[in-house]
């Protein structure tokens, strides 16, 4: 059988997909499996045992990187495809499971028709891809493509400032591996991913053929001022964390909006301390989320937003500290693949459009290591990070469907 009459099992994904849904389950829908918790290593767990009845080779690295391996005809660099099973705290069933299972899903069907591929065939869950837990965000792949120190992604203390690290959190579950991180060879990575967006929904097209990946900076503050009496100190003698981190917030939307294009901005997290109605704060932490498919204006943007909060530190009398926790660039994907992956669309008689990618994928980090792509499919409502995260099941199979057909282009070059 010719690889393009190759249909995936959309039955069967669904069940994987349900069934993992249940791990991390919230009460209101939605799940929550941050990094490295229980209910990452129950995901975890679940996909080895997947992966074993499936007879791929299990192989986890150090940083928790897990990947079943399926062999070729060539025992030469593989085609991996894969995603994250780690999610933010309010997160949906399809935000890096379905890049995950739809992997396993391309096993099962190449399984059942019993063809070997030229080359060794690969399905990859990334340690702590969300990054909610412990920043920077897509660490598992950041560290597997040696763009990162494996030791500082080791030493990565939890953002809540619990005296976890990665590498406590690791052993405790027990995906402290002894695969070198980025050790396997490869010759491709794809990633189906839900868009998280509204482009693909509103304009009514079945697939995304991601052309690029926008560049992602957070950056932490910390004001340091005085806690003292909301009614007794006079305003003028207020050093007030609390105004100032307020302040950053405005001033973040103010420029975003200067900046334009494609720019974006988001202040997520603000913590106050001591966090009372009537305490004014005498510590305020602040993390932005920085985004444009524009380096240079991504540059400009931060480096205003650094000016402002020196100028509203000095105006309030307070001290500062700030840190880079991400200073990810623009990434182009491989213009062959995104072809290929627009002609398998068509082929299959999808609508596809190309697009670049709003969210941080595991894929940008792949693409300085080999070839690498992603496909989109449609979000409802553009809707992620939420629980109310959902995508049609046709739309879920169409995606299958050209990562199946994608992939098999590639596993049969060799
Ligand atoms: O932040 C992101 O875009 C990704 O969801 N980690
Ligand atoms: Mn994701
Ligand atoms: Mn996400």
């Amino acid at each position: 059988m010719h690889h393009k009459d190759l249909k995936i099992k959309l039955p069967r994904l669904m069940d994987k997909i349900q069934k993992l849904g249940q791990i991390g389950a919230l009460p209101g829908g939605g799940v929550c499996r941050l990094a490295l918790t229980d209910e990452d290593k129950e995901a975890r767990d679940l996909l080895q045992q997947w992966m074993k009845q499936l007879d791929l080779e299990v192989k986890i690295d150090e940083l928790g990187n897990m990947f079943g391996i399926r062999s070729g005809k060539s025992s030469g660099p593989l085609v991996m495809v894969g995603s994250h099973l780690d999610t933010v705290g309010t997160g949906g069933l399809y935000d890096g499971s379905l890049g995950v299972l739809a992997g396993l899903e391309i096993v099962e069907t190449l399984n059942e028709a019993g063809i070997t591929t030229a080359r060794p065939f690969a399905v990859a869950n990334f340690t702590n891809e969300e990054g909610v837990r412990f920043t920077p965000d897509m660490m598992g792949s950041h560290a597997y493509s040696h763009t990162a120190e494996l030791e500082n992604m080791l030493n990565a203390k939890a953002v809540d400032g619990s005296n976890v690290s990665i590498r406590t959190e690791l052993e405790r579950i027990g995906y402290n591996g002894q695969l070198p991180c980025g050790d396997l060879e490869l010759a491709a990575f794809l990633e189906l991913h839900i868009e998280q967006g509204p482009v693909l929904e509103a304009e009514e097209i079945h697939i995304g053929a991601v052309e690029m990946v926008q560049g992602i900076y957070w950056t932490e503050y910390i004001f340091k001022g005085v806690s003292n009496h909301a009614g007794t100190t006079p305003m003028p003698l207020r050093k007030d964390a609390g105004y100032a981190a307020a302040s950053t917030a405005q001033f973040v939307r103010e420029q975003v909006l200067k900046t334009g294009g494609n720019q974006v901005g988001t202040v997520g997290l603000i913590e106050l301390s001591p966090n009372l109605i009537n305490v004014v704060a005498q510590e305020a932490r602040v993390i932005v989320d920085l985004r444009n498919t524009d380096e240079g204006a991504l540059i400009q943007t931060q480096t205003a937003l650094d000016a402002y909060v020196q100028r509203i530190s000095k105006q309030e009398n307070l001290s500062y500290q700030k840190q880079e926790l991400v200073r990810f660039p623009p990434v182009q994907f491989d213009k062959s693949i995104v072809s290929k992956i627009e002609e398998r669309a068509r082929a299959l008689n999808y609508s596809v459009k190309r697009m670049p990618s709003g969210a941080g994928h595991d894929a940008q980090m792949m693409a300085r290591l080999c070839p690498t792509a992603m496909i989109f499919v449609p979000s409802v409502g553009g809707i992620s990070h939420n629980i109310k995260e959902f995508t049609k099941e046709k739309d879920l199979e169409r995606g299958c469907n050209v990562l199946l057909q994608t992939a098999m282009d590639l596993l049969n070059l060799g």
